[in-house]
């Protein structure tokens, strides 16, 4: 990425940000927890589509359901898995599973490079959910990381409803789960209530206090998704769980073009790895495949992401488009526009267009053909093809005079 600024300042005129950010690694699960969006239903095409796409973004890791989840799960998972095998992707797949023996063994059969074990933590997910004691939680996690690991693969554990867990059984299963050798722990906030405060103490305590790394979950119940990766990853996580637009169960969880935004703010080498042009046609990708639009609050990848209306934004933006920018969509191969075609666009943004039309006209008459505008686009938006027809048949003053 070319660019003769230094990499805070070009971004947002802030130096130096606040942050302790180093790295971070990416985790999509939008063939996992995307799935459980409740109006996700993929095919398998669509699910190689949708892991090929992840693929050439190239999020470090890809994370698919578990094996058992349903009818032939199975063969599907090992067939995706040697297929980005075969396209020589980086990112690595990982096989979300209960501690459950079974379920194990037909995870490692797909041969994907990890197993995502998970089981809840809290009081309500231990009487809700499985009826174990954290000591027996502790075991049994223990137990399949060291299988996991006989088996020469990569073993993570999640602590369902981590934010809603004693800190003090967390940290016996934790502890337990570092003994036993387990790569990386996931913290979830399953039911996405955590605030930023909660989420940077908590992970705080586990990255100050252990070798494995950490990783963040963060569900968007309260719209923090977001905000609750970012304390995470402050508080020293190391990966974060995203999906395409965010898709999960309920409203979901923290979306991949949410946390690109958040890191390229701060400081774009963060995201330098990733191919950002290839987010706006993922993003476009699962929401035809769902039949749903993309949120109109989506950070990048929103219709109107990079559209500016008011005529004092228009007119600071054709100066400097860092005047109302943070970032730059030509980064992800995006085109800013100006909507000038409403009754508050101002006359810089209306000689914008004037220009682009090939066209000379006087200030007088720009500032005349500016008040056609805003009356004709009242309350109902116009076109811009009305706009041009505006500007086009408008009689300039100056020809008046010489005729
Ligand atoms: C789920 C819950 C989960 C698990 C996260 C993890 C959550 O739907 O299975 O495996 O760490 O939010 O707790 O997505
Ligand atoms: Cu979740």
């Amino acid at each position: 990425m070319e660019d003769t600024e230094p990499q805070n300042a070009a971004a947002n005129g802030i130096t130096p940000r606040r942050t302790n950010i180093k790295s971070v690694e990416i985790l999509d699960t939008t063939l996992r927890e995307g799935e459980q969006f409740s109006r996700a239903h993929f095919s398998f095409p669509q699910k190689i589509e949708i892991a090929t796409a992840l693929a050439r973004f190239g999020v470090d890791y890809i994370e698919v359901g578990s094996p058992v989840s349903y009818p032939n799960a199975l063969e599907e998972l090992t067939t995706m898995v040697s297929q980005l095998k075969k396209r020589n992707s980086n990112s690595k797949v990982l096989v979300h599973c209960r501690v459950n023996q079974e379920d194990v063994d037909m995870a490692l059969e797909t041969g994907a490079y990890g197993i995502n074990l998970f089981m809840g933590t809290s009081k309500f997910l231990q009487k809700a959910s499985h009826g174990k004691s954290v000591e027996e939680v502790s075991k049994l996690a223990c137990n399949m990381v060291e299988y996991v690991h006989s088996k020469g693969r990569f073993a993570r554990f999640g602590a369902e409803d981590a934010f809603r867990t004693d800190l003090k059984d967390l940290l016996y299963i934790c502890a337990a789960l570092d003994e036993a050798g387990v790569d990386q722990v996931d913290f979830p906030d399953t039911v996405g209530g955590a605030t930023p405060f909660e989420v940077y103490d908590r992970i705080l305590e586990f990255t100050k206090r252990f070798r494995f790394k950490v990783e963040f979950h963060g569900h968007n119940d309260t719209g923090c998704g977001v905000a609750n990766a970012l304390a995470a990853m402050e508080a020293g996580a190391h990966c974060i769980n995203v999906t395409v637009m965010g898709i999960g169960e309920r409203n979901g969880i923290c979306s991949l073009s949410g946390l690109v935004s958040r890191l390229y703010s701060l400081d774009r080498e963060l995201v330098k790895q990733y191919n950002l042009v290839e987010l706006p046609k993922l993003d476009k990708m699962v929401a035809t495949i769902l039949g749903v639009p993309i949120p109109h609050d989506m950070p990048i990848t929103a219709p109107n992401a990079f559209t500016h209306k008011a005529g004092i934004h228009t007119k600071a933006i054709l100066q400097d488009s860092q005047a109302y920018e943070v970032l730059r969509p030509e980064d992800f191969g995006i085109r800013r526009t100006l909507d000038i075609a409403s009754r508050i666009t101002g006359k810089h943004a209306i000689a914008a267009r004037v220009r682009e039309l090939e066209l000379e006209l006087e200030d007088a008459d720009i500032a005349i053909i500016t008040e056609k505008v805003r009356h004709a686009a009242g309350l109902e938006p116009i076109s811009l093809e009305n706009v041009d027809l505006i500007i086009k048949s408008h009689k300039p003053s100056s020809a008046g005079k010489e005729d």
